[in-house]
């Protein structure tokens, strides 16, 4: 059985269009804040295969989501490479910016898998608990994203540390790329053997790399980790997300390699029907702060996501992660609106693209 977003994910036209919500397990949820305070340090958390199989059901018997996406970070990778990654309450995550590649030594990259199997783990445990017809998305943050903690040690505005590495620094920052890429690609790669039917590529902050770079720094290692991925035998469909790249979007979704990007709320969908290439899948892109109040202008916003992409195959979700601030009730409105949209079921052959 082929389940309604993996469907869509191979390029079948759906409708109504299959539907999860980036950040969906998380804060807005008091069964999710329950769990989570049972196990203060965020790192064992997302270690701890029993309580993540957990928070990665909750929406989807909650909510009766299309797709469950592993609880997880995108930190787990600089975690995993021996950075000291914390998260601390109000603060978000942090740790000690790295000062040169070497830092990094060959033996952190060896152990990285094993460092990481409980996430594997927690893959097994859910597909296991799914139903045929929902899908499991792994996912990893994109190396650009990823370095940008490394080197800020933080969240940041400007991205100023990692913006400085890229115009000159004597190569440190390629050798980053490079190793970062590769951790990337031995994560994905134990996801997907784990049983992900899916990956994802967030790159929450690809929006700040210089357009200069964006083909060297944004698209390049994406379309380096695809092909190494399918050069170890894991096929499954991969959705990028390069947040923030405006007109780039056309680029990288010509030579990323992916078979789906996600568009941010800034993506105006009429240009994006108008100027993606057609064989590739689009997901998104409600602003989540739409969800905050939930009224008409949230309606008006969807019915023109829907229209825009209604030739297309379309994964609705969230233009970012829904807000903590996010009031449930919202939740299962945006999800009647969805559902009801449709024009057909899709039990039915949809149309191939
Ligand atoms: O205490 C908590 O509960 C902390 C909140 C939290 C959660 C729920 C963090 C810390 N991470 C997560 C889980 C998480 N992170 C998921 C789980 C699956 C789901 O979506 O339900 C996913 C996909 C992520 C991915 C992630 N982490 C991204 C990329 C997507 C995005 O939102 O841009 C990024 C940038 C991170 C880093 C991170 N981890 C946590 C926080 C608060 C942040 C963002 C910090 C910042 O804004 O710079």
């Amino acid at each position: 059985m082929t389940s309604l977003f993996e469907k869509t994910l191979n390029g079948t036209v759906t409708s109504p269009p299959p539907l999860w919500l980036m950040r969906q397990a998380g804060r807005y949820l008091k069964e999710y804040k329950a769990v989570r305070s049972s196990e203060p340090d965020f790192i064992s958390f997302c270690l701890n295969p029993k309580k993540a199989v957990e928070v990665t059901l909750q929406p989807i018997e909650k909510f009766d989501f299309d797709a469950a996406i592993i609880f997880s970070d995108i930190l787990m990778v600089p975690w995993a490479l021996n950075r000291n990654v914390r998260f601390e309450p109000g603060k978000g995550p942090l740790m000690t910016p790295l000062e040169a590649t070497s830092q990094i030594l060959n033996s952190d990259m060896d152990s990285l898998q094993t460092k990481l199997a409980p996430v594997g783990a927690a893959i097994s445990g859910c597909r296991a608990a799914l139903s045929p017809d929902k899908s499991l998305i792994g996912f990893a943050g994109a190396p650009w994203t990823v370095i940008t903690y490394m080197l800020e040690g933080q969240s940041s505005r400007d991205f100023a540390r990692s913006r400085t590495w890229l115009w000159d620094n004597g190569g440190e920052f390629e050798a980053l790329l490079e190793l970062v890429t590769e951790a990337t690609i031995n994560f994905l790669e134990l996801q997907a053997r784990a049983g992900a039917n899916a990956l994802m590529i967030f790159d929450s902050w690809a929006g700040a790399v210089p357009s200069e770079f964006r083909t060297q720094v944004v698209i390049n290692p994406i379309r380096k980790i695809i092909e190494e991925l399918r050069r170890r035998g894991c096929h499954q469909p991969v959705i990028g997300f390069p947040k923030g790249i405006g007109e780039g979007l056309i680029a990288y979704c010509d030579e990323a390699g992916i078979q789906g990007v996600g568009l941010d709320h800034g993506c105006d969908v009429t240009w994006a029907a108008a100027n993606l290439p057609k064989h590739i899948v689009v997901q998104g892109n409600l602003d989540p702060l739409s969800l905050i109040s939930g009224g008409a202008k949230m309606e008006v916003a969807i019915a023109n996501i829907r229209e825009a992409f209604h030739d297309r195959a379309h994964i609705f979700n969230l233009g970012h992660g829904i807000t903590p601030e996010t009031p449930v009730q919202n939740v299962h409105h945006l999800i009647n609106l969805i559902r009801d949209s449709g024009d057909r079921d899709n039990s039915g052959a949809g149309t191939d693209v």
